[in-house]
């Protein structure tokens, strides 16, 4: 396969995933063009058959370009077309800890930017105002208007497909705000999730950081009154192409430190119990997703596509070594995670 150099993507800067792939690209210094696209319609470029930010336009087996889309599989494609600077750990207990915490950030932490952006009228005015000029903001008021309207109207309608209601609001909100306190915590001691070299779940943490700690008003100033190093940290992950990573280690999996084991508690919390009842709804046909999360009432509309991350993440975990598997095991002891496993 020939590599397309530089590689060539379109997102926007409102787009979580877009900005996990931008600073996955420049951490691992992979040049890339980035187009600043609406949905992924870019002339000259095929288009995806999901239109989704951010969408990449990689060469195929023939070396035509061909539209490809999801953070998660392009970070392992990437690990495979570039060497050097890698964000997968190479301990297999440790990269499936890596994935586990990425896809919380992807599928969870997704839900509070969601929420916080549309669910409240400060943050729908912002976002309102700022999304539609990033689709190019020399147009006449009027038009500029219509299109807020629009995206904001089309966003608004969409809370559903990440379960932000009146019924699930409390939930999101109070584990947003655990998770900031987990974080800090950490981040007094260690500069990434995993220890002292960045790894896919910090790009996926990050991504969603970028709306929640620095563009909606609402969780910007919540994150800063709670965990103003987690703001610190999300302006700094934005670009690591200096870091240099030499001598630089991950944690070991049999000693992670109580800190990461109180993130992974949050996960355990809230991500586990939604993703059982999600999966579970989506494989009985259901129409409703009912579950409990900390104690709170959580009811949505199933989610296909989170059940095919967690069949992912369990294909994944059926396929480690034994020992690895064991040293999983032992680390998501009494985390609230082991369900999604067993
Ligand atoms: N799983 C995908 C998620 C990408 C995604 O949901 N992108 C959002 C924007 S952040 C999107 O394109 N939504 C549809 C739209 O904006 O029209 C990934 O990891 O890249």
């Amino acid at each position: 396969m020939t590599l397309a150099d530089p590689v060539i993507l379109s997102g926007a800067p409102g787009s979580p995933y877009t900005r996990k792939m931008l600073a996955v690209l420049r951490y691992r210094r992979i040049a890339y063009r980035f187009i600043i696209g609406n949905n992924g319609g870019v002339p000259g470029l095929p288009r995806p058959k999901v239109a989704l930010l951010p969408t990449f336009y990689l060469p195929d087996a023939t070396g035509t370009l061909e539209a490809v889309t999801d953070s998660t599989p392009l970070i392992r494609r990437f690990e495979q077309d570039y060497s050097g600077r890698s964000i997968v750990p190479s301990n297999p207990a440790l990269a499936f800890i890596d994935a586990l915490i990425e896809d919380y950030a992807d599928e969870w932490l997704t839900k509070a930017m969601f929420h916080y952006r549309w669910a409240f009228a400060d943050d729908v005015a912002k976002a309102g105002a700022i999304l539609p000029c990033w689709r190019g903001f020399s147009i006449p008021d009027e038009d500029l208007a219509k299109a807020s309207d629009f995206i904001s109207d089309r966003q608004i309608g969409r809370l559903r497909y990440v379960g932000s209601n009146a019924i699930t609001g409390p939930a999101i909100e109070a584990s947003y705000c655990r998770f900031l306190e987990a974080f800090e915590d950490h981040l007094r001691q260690y500069p990434y999730l995993l220890g002292h070299r960045p790894s896919a779940c910090d790009f996926g943490i990050y991504g969603q950081l970028t709306q929640l700690a620095e563009f909606d008003p609402t969780p910007m100033s919540l994150t800063l009154k709670l965990a103003p190093r987690v703001t610190a940290w999300t302006g700094i992950l934005d670009d690591q192409s200096g870091v240099e990573i030499t001598d630089k280690a991950w944690f070991d999996p049999d000693a992670l430190p109580p800190t990461l084991l109180a993130i992974l508690s949050e996960i355990g919390r809230v991500y586990t119990p939604v993703m059982l009842a999600n999966a579970t709804a989506v494989v009985s046909g259901a129409t409703e997703v009912t579950a409990e999360v900390d104690g709170l009432a959580w009811s949505q509309q199933p989610f296909p596509y989170q059940a095919k991350c967690l069949r992912a993440l369990r294909e994944d975990y059926a396929a480690l070594p034994a020992s690895a598997r064991a040293q999983v095991d032992k680390a998501l002891a009494g985390t609230g995670c082991e369900p999604l496993f067993t």
